[in-house]
């Protein structure tokens, strides 16, 4: 059973656990042994059941049990069995007689209080999981050990004039809740993760392995409530360990390419503007140059790339953040570390070698959640020096714009011409908050590259399903065929086709809507016959007209995902999961009550904690760094590292078997844990946190700092 099957299952158990021990509680009071005595039985045995899903969960990792084995199911088991032998023999003896007498006898208390009581622990569990979740410490366990023995004293106040010792275990109760109360909302120390010692091996599922780690996040735990450690702070802390400090405003691209490179100036002005995304489809965006996507990059290896950002009038301030791109840590374009935000009149000159070839995106990160959702990204495509592409080269850029599905610039069915054995590549961007799953029929084909590496060894798919993280990017490689080829967003309308030249593609859509190389070979489509108001649906149909794809091939939605770890063949790799790490760090994701950004929310947390008050990870340069993932909660989470690619060591236990998975964004979802390092080989501040930008912008996110790089502002929040 996969890990979020057995989360599911353990919620559905612990509500059954809760609801039946109330039940019981609450019909014995209303004089029905009979029923009560049923519920009781079956609350006996969820609760069994809740003790064999925990310790299953257990096998997945301690992360994913901690609070539930430390304080939950102690208290469970504990009124259960107080239950069991105040009320047990009680109920049983009613039941069997049913006459008025043992009908009063069940509403007593001492069955009711016990009942009702194993009742309020289990709900406490399920408060506990939801609400503070990993990792429980002991300020949070007095709290809820507080409020359950309170709702106890309460009920049996209720029910009874005489409570025996109410008052000293109601001051007991109070102490308990202040105790708590203090060690959760006091501050403490502002902290830095230093990164557990080398553990040596990556054994996966081991407990040990969970306990170990759980020492470097009790950090963590004690830190909530503290000061914000990031905006400088961080950065010092680093440097009173470190050399000489060097702000981050020194580690800047280079004013003038290196020898054999030319360079490539953009302009790129933010601003307000109305977007066509269709005939009689307008979109009011926040664009750069007018445009979504913004102008397509494109450099070769080697090349300066410099890029004028100017903004014309996004209030809230713009930046450029080049996703995938390990360029020098001053101009990764995060506001309030590396630089501030750009206002409206302003502007900022960024530059780097394009020393990565690849598929690459652009976005601003200044309140990135509104900014990339309204518009403000574009693509950075760099190809090999003097190798041009061949045949059809297409950047395509998926995102949601006012609501609706957008491929490169149009949100209808794109249609290209392209002669049979023409080479095709289908650069897939994925600029939205969660996964995209694309198909393509019509042609066996390779997915060549992933988020801008080259995979090795990649072998022939069809009928699969690629599921492409948010911000992930996929290269897929063809041979046209003399058939058409279709690409699918989600399993639904045809996004892109691809018709033999030849054929007359009497529906086809002006061919603009994707970035296109300058030696493609594809002819412009007809101009625009669809009638205002056409839905994607429509214009499919319509579409079809130009040429069917076997009918086989339309049911997409049936084929199987492709599993990345284990596509293409191996290939050695500088480091594995049995090298020696300088730093290991552990992330869990989850949900909690946690301050973000100096307020209490429903946030989105990292080890229980949420931005800024998630520890700045502290590396030096030249640190061999492991970092393991852990989603203990029900949403994905794209993982995405600023300025390094990461290796991927493991996904659940499993090691990569097929070619080496070289990712700036990596797909977390309920109940994964991934395992993955980087060498810190690009000194500088660089943001780690999940590029879902409304779970990032709810505090999922932190800092990870080399030693000695400091940073001079302190405005923006960094996201
Ligand atoms: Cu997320």
């Amino acid at each position: 059973m996969t890990t979020d099957l057995l989360m599911a299952l353990d919620l559905l158990v612990s509500v059954l656990t809760a609801a039946t021990w109330v039940g019981a509680g609450v019909t014995a009071a209303a004089r029905r042994p009979r029923t009560a005595t049923a519920l009781f039985a079956v609350a006996l045995v969820a609760s069994l059941a809740r003790v064999w899903s925990v310790l299953a969960l257990a096998g997945a990792g301690w992360w994913f049990v901690q609070e539930k084995i430390t304080l939950a199911l102690p208290l469970l088991v504990a009124a259960s069995l107080v239950a069991t032998a105040l009320a047990g023999p009680r109920l049983l003896r009613a039941a069997r007689r049913a006459d008025t007498a043992s009908r009063d006898a069940v509403k007593a208390p001492v069955v009711v209080v016990p009942l009702l009581g194993a009742g309020y622990a289990a709900a406490a569990g399920i408060v506990q999981t939801f609400l503070i979740g990993y990792p429980a410490d002991p300020g949070t366990a007095l709290l809820l050990l507080a409020v359950v023995a309170g709702a106890v004293l309460g009920t049996w106040r209720a029910m009874s004039a005489r409570v025996p010792g109410l008052r000293s275990a109601t001051a007991a109760t109070v102490v308990a809740a202040v105790l708590g109360a203090a060690l959760v909302f006091l501050p403490s120390a502002p902290a830095t993760a230093e990164g557990s010692a080398p553990e040596g091996g990556a054994a996966m599922g081991a407990m040990d392995m969970g306990a170990t780690d759980l020492g470097a996040m009790d950090m963590g735990a004690t830190d909530l409530g503290a000061q914000p450690v990031s905006h400088g702070h961080s950065a010092s802390a680093g440097s009173a360990t470190g050399g000489t400090p060097r702000p981050v405003t020194d580690l800047r691209g280079p004013a003038t390419p290196p020898p054999g490179g030319a360079v490539r100036h953009f302009d790129l002005t933010a601003r307000m503007a109305t977007v066509t995304l269709s005939p009689g489809r307008k979109v009011s965006a926040w664009t750069f140059n007018g445009q979504v996507p913004g102008p397509s990059l494109t450099a070769e290896q080697g090349d300066l790339i410099e890029v004028r950002l100017r903004n014309a009038d996004i209030t809230s301030g713009v930046t450029l953040h080049w996703h995938g791109y390990d360029v020098p840590s001053g101009e990764d374009g995060v506001p309030g570390l590396t630089q501030d935000a750009v206002p409206p009149g302003g502007e900022f000159v960024y530059r780097f070698v394009a020393e990565q070839v690849g598929t690459y995106w652009y976005h601003t990160h200044e309140v990135s959640d509104i900014g990339v959702r309204m518009g403000l990204y574009g693509t950075l495509v760099v190809t090999p020096k003097g190798a041009a592409p061949t045949g059809l080269d297409l950047t395509l850029p998926v995102h949601t714009l006012g609501g609706v599905l957008v491929t490169g610039d149009r949100d209808q069915s794109l249609v290209k011409q392209a002669a049979p054995g023409t080479p095709v590549r289908l650069r897939l961007i994925n600029t939205d908050n969660t996964p995209h799953r694309f198909t393509l029929a019509g042609t066996p084909y390779r997915l060549v590259a992933v988020d801008g590496t080259d995979l090795n060894g990649p072998g022939t798919l069809a009928k699969v399903g690629l599921r492409l993280a948010a911000g992930g990017r996929y290269d897929l490689a063809f041979t046209m065929p003399p058939d058409p080829v279709v690409l699918k967003i989600d399993d639904r309308a045809d996004s892109v086709r691809l018709v033999p030249e030849g054929t007359s593609p009497t529906t086809a859509q002006d061919a603009s809507a994707a970035t296109e190389s300058p030696s493609t070979t594809a002819a412009q489509g007809d101009s625009p016959t669809t009638t205002q108001g056409d839905s994607p649906t429509t214009a499919l149909s319509a579409a079809a007209g130009a040429g069917a794809v076997p009918a086989a091939d339309s049911q997409t939605a049936d084929w199987p995902e492709l599993d990345l770890t284990r596509y293409g063949t191996p290939a050695p790799t500088p480091y594995t999961s049995r090298s020696r790490f300088d730093r290991d760090f552990t992330l869990v994701l989850d949900r909690g009550l946690a301050l973000t950004n100096g307020k209490p929310a429903y946030a989105h947390t990292v080890n229980g904690l949420a931005f800024p008050n998630i520890p700045t990870e502290v590396v030096r340069d030249g640190d061999l760094v492991r970092l393991t993932v852990v989603n203990r909660g029900r949403d994905t989470h794209p993982w995405h590292l600023h300025g390094h690619r990461v290796l991927v060591l493991s996904r659940n236990g499993h090691s990569v078997t097929g070619s080496p998975l070289w990712l700036d964004t990596f797909d977390v979802r309920p109940g994964e844990v991934w395992e993955v390092a980087f060498r810190a080989d690009n000194p500088g501040l660089w943001m780690n946190h999940c590029h879902n930008l409304s779970h990032a912008d709810l505090g999922m996110m932190l800092h990870l700092a080399y030693q000695g790089v400091t940073s001079p502002f302190h405005g923006a929040h960094g996201g």
